[in-house]
């Protein structure tokens, strides 16, 4: 049986025992704004919040974030804490602030121009800049006053996420050795040779090894960062339990495979909402019934391959321009981190880019790419999963990539083939997708075509398997097995 919410609460209850949990992101799980005068809250998508809101919710424990939102301060307490979710308070989110400097320095440049191209081999070079990693230890440390704050003399347990607090637990541990410490990365972790450019690094490892248990999504990542320290660290490798033991600590190193909430995600595919959303879609772009829809969905992030994708395409038509008039391509982006060069001029080719496929195929009556750039609600981007006959993931590099496992968790009729690049740490479980190298155009417009012509038998059978997959391996037991692992300690 697949985990579920409830079995993951008793689960928790039983590994945490009277012990505080403290999650520390720079993302919070609640953001508030106003709008036209009123405050109001948004919760920002993705697994990581998806899964831990309801960790927080059994334990009553703290999250500790970024506040981002205009509102944010204006709903806080003395103590800069707010109680989660909002319409059912269950537990504490406490807010740190960050200066513009701080912001840019912490957030757009140690972690978003230096980790983030250092550990995607996407070919964007990172930069590493003195003020920034500056600025990123004052967060840090910033972070770990606050925890300590909160912690007191408790006993407690502390579960970090991704790359922005990578010196966390040795700040939190320098101050208190009783503090239990885990840390998720949720980007991949290269190869020791891509890692070993980086001027930080010995501070960065010495951080990460401050850890209890330091979790990946994929086993590869695991052996890279295992091999990292090896060729870096005066340390022991211990394969047998695979951890490391550094200066005497030892730091379990795991493969836990993110995932979304299979069951909620299948459920509201048949939600009237959705249905509706599909037709007012199916309406706002004039598309007819026969067409084949195949469907993208990313963050504008250069190691998404949003523009290999479009060329893939492009290529598609080039090639087999009898499909013409007969598919269409829906790519819904996201605008991400645009105060950095990389992000703004990515966004300005992808228009570009469009206008000329559009411009080259298109017919009276028919577009072969249609971008979307307005915001879309959950209902709304499950209705897009949903109304796609093929879902197209084609990132250079990735960690794990939830979007092909939510299109898949949608496909309760079987009816879709996914597309999915060889470069995601998805691509280790999801052996029915249908594989593509985003590098390689030529192979990648066979493939779509593949897919188009695949016999509706043969989807099935994938489409089958790859859900059972999903459906196993969900986001509670993400969750579940992470904790469990604490046991261990
Ligand atoms: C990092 C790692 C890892 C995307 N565009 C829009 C939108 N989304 C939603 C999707 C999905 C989420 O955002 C994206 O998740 P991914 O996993 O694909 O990618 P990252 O944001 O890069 O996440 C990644 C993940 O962390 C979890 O560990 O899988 O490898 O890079 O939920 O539905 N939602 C809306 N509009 C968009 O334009 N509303």
């Amino acid at each position: 049986m697949p985990w579920t919410k409830t079995q993951l609460n008793e689960s928790i209850k039983k590994i945490i025992g009277d012990r505080l949990l403290i999650i520390a992101s720079n993302r919070e799980p609640y953001i508030h704004t106003y709008k036209e005068g009123k405050v109001e809250y948004i919760r920002p998508i993705g697994g990581a919040v998806t899964a831990l809101d309801p960790v927080m919710r059994v334990t009553k424990g703290t999250w500790v974030a970024y506040g981002s939102g205009n509102a944010d301060k204006d709903v806080v307490d003395k103590k800069n804490e707010v109680k989660v979710p909002p319409e059912n308070p269950k537990y504490k989110l406490r807010r740190i602030w960050l200066s513009k400097d701080e912001e840019n320095g912490y957030y757009y440049g140690y972690s978003n121009k230096a980790m983030w191209p250092l550990c995607h081999m996407a070919y964007t070079r990172p930069a590493f800049d003195d003020v920034d990693w500056a600025y990123y230890k004052i967060v840090n440390q910033k972070f770990a006053d606050t925890i300590l704050d909160i912690v007191k003399d408790q006993k407690a347990f502390v579960w970090i996420q991704d790359y922005h607090l990578l010196l966390l637990s040795k700040l939190l541990k320098e101050k208190n050795k009783n503090l239990i410490t885990a840390h998720f990365l949720h980007i991949p972790w290269p190869n020791p040779e891509a890692f070993r450019i980086c001027p930080q690094k010995n501070e960065i490892l010495e951080g990460l090894l401050s850890n209890n248990l330091l979790g990946f999504h994929i086993r590869y990542h695991c052996s890279n960062f295992m091999e990292t320290v090896k060729l870096e660290m005066e340390a022991r490798i211990d394969t047998e339990r695979t951890s490391v033991v550094y200066g005497g600590h030892e730091t379990l190193v795991r493969a836990f495979p993110i995932s979304v909430d299979f069951a909620e995600i299948s459920e509201q595919a048949e939600s009237k909402e959705v249905k509706s959303a599909m037709k007012k879609l199916r309406h706002e772009f004039s598309i007819e019934n026969d067409v084949f829809i195949m469907v993208g969905l990313d963050r504008i992030d250069y190691t998404k391959g949003i523009v290999e994708k479009i060329r893939a395409v492009d290529r598609f038509f080039e090639k087999f321009p009898e499909y013409k008039g007969k598919v269409t391509f829906i790519q819904k982006g996201g605008l991400s981190r645009m105060h950095i060069p990389e992000y703004k001029e990515l966004n300005d080719t992808l228009n570009r880019l469009v206008e000329e496929v559009n411009w080259k195929h298109s017919t009276e009556k028919w577009y072969p790419i249609l971008l979307i750039r307005r915001h879309m609600s959950r209902t709304g981007i499950i209705a897009l999963y949903k109304m796609a006959n093929a879902c197209l993931v084609s990132p250079l590099h990735d960690g794990m990539n939830l979007v092909c496992k939510e299109f898949i968790a949608t496909k309760n009729d079987l009816n879709g083939v996914l597309i999915l690049s060889q470069f995601t740490g998805a691509a280790r479980e999801l052996d029915d997708a249908i594989f593509v190298n985003p590098y390689d155009r030529e192979n990648f417009a066979i493939m779509l075509k593949e897919a188009v012509e695949l016999p509706d038998s043969k989807k099935k059978k994938r489409m089958k398997r790859l859900r059972s997959v999903v459906k196993e391996n969900n986001i509670y037991k993400w969750a579940g097995k992470f904790l469990e692992e604490l046991k261990k300690i």
